[in-house]
């Protein structure tokens, strides 16, 4: 493969419900799309994942655009690459910035697929034909509304549900949840809006039988995450904290947590989500795939991912049409049974709509090198 022309497209997606987080809503998700083009024709998607504002982690749409135009088009334009593995090593001297890492490699990743004639979840190693998906649910407005909402996830047939939670939605938020739906599998993510002088708090959420809470300490701490997990039942997952395998290994390590999120922006790619899928499986470490309100790239990126093995616990990434009044990849993602059935057939498995793509396409570049 040679990466010859790059287009990046700036789109903006209404959504069809805004989604908020302890620290942020977003209403309209932005996103670069890369449209990334080889010597021979072939074409890959990628497609970035940081929000417009830095409250998830320190990148945003702005930063990831930076990067690539300033330091990752020019390391990977024109030269030549065996596999989607070496793209982390001509980004080797870029500092962290994970998520403009990922959305080149991503199209990489697709292109090595198609010319390798295989599905990307195969071309990663993946054998699943149909993966699980949960759902996660932002912070609503009343109680009541929330308990409405997962009624009717629960009757469409999501494997688990997520809440999310922050101090003062927390306790009676999932003690509510638990009274209304004993047997689900439940769990709550913090999006890192405790310290451990919320120790107690977090202690009582451990009678209501929750699969994991994620992120409850600080984005950037794996020490404090592993003193709370000794006073805890529920096993933590670890989400922000983890950006790289080598976060993977010194959290496990530590004893930081007993899941792992993992999402390919976050960890800088494929490639390096895909080890730390196999240092966690060696460590009998379950994984799952985070979402991040994707539109239609990044979402079969993280379906392919979602075939390997040890993705064993249902991710976030729910179908096109609960984000999305249109998506831009047909077919849309569709779940059934909660269920999302891993396209066999070459690449991704989806096309991008490019006439929806256009329609969505506020801004426009093209890049040679
Ligand atoms: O913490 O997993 C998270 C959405 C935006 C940013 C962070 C997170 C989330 C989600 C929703 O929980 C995931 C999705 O539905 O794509
Ligand atoms: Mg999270």
């Amino acid at each position: 493969m040679r990466i010859e022309e790059i287009t990046i497209r700036h789109l903006k997606m209404p959504m069809k419900a805004p989604f908020t987080t302890s620290f942020g809503t977003v209403a309209e998700k932005e996103l670069l799309l890369l449209e990334v083009k080889d010597a021979s024709g072939t074409i890959g998607w990628g497609e970035t994942v940081a929000f417009v504002a830095p409250w998830y982690t320190e990148e945003t749409l702005k930063t990831t655009w930076h990067m690539l135009e300033d330091f990752l088009m020019p390391a990977l334009l024109h030269k030549d690459i065996a596999h989607p593995d070496e793209v982390s090593a001509l980004f080797a001297t870029i500092r962290r910035n994970g998520m403009a890492k990922a959305s080149i490699e991503g199209a990489v990743w697709d292109i090595y697929a198609q010319q390798t004639k295989q599905s990307l979840a195969h071309a990663l190693g993946g054998s699943k034909d149909l993966i699980d998906v949960g759902i996660s649910v932002g912070i609503q407005s009343s109680t009541d509304k929330l308990l409405e909402l997962i009624k009717v996830y629960v009757e469409k047939g999501y494997k688990r549900v997520k809440v999310k939670i922050k101090p003062g939605y927390d306790v009676e938020v999932i003690r509510a949840i638990r009274a209304a739906f004993p047997n689900l599998p439940l769990m709550a993510d913090a999006n890192s809006a405790y310290t451990l002088n919320d120790i107690e708090v977090l202690q009582q959420l451990d009678a209501f039988n929750l699969l994991m809470i994620e992120q409850p300490l600080a984005a950037d701490d794996i020490i404090d995450h592993a003193k709370l997990q000794k006073q805890l039942k529920t096993p933590i997952c670890l989400d922000e904290s983890i950006t790289s395998l080598e976060d993977a290994r010194k959290a496990i390590e530590l004893g930081s947590c007993g899941v792992m999120n993992i999402k390919i922006g976050r960890v800088g790619g494929i490639t390096e989500a895909k080890k730390i899928h196999d240092y966690c499986q060696q460590h009998a470490i379950p994984v799952w795939c985070g979402g991040m309100l994707e539109a239609g790239i990044g979402r079969a990126h993280n379906i392919a991912l979602t075939a390997l093995s040890n993705f064993a616990l249902p991710g976030d990434t729910a179908g096109s049409s609960h984000y999305w009044y249109e998506d831009i990849v047909t077919p849309e993602i569709v779940v059934e049974d909660g269920h999302i059935r891993v396209p066999q057939s070459i690449g991704i498995g989806y096309q991008p709509n490019l006439e929806i793509i256009d329609k969505l396409t506020i801004s426009k570049k093209v890049y040679k090198g």
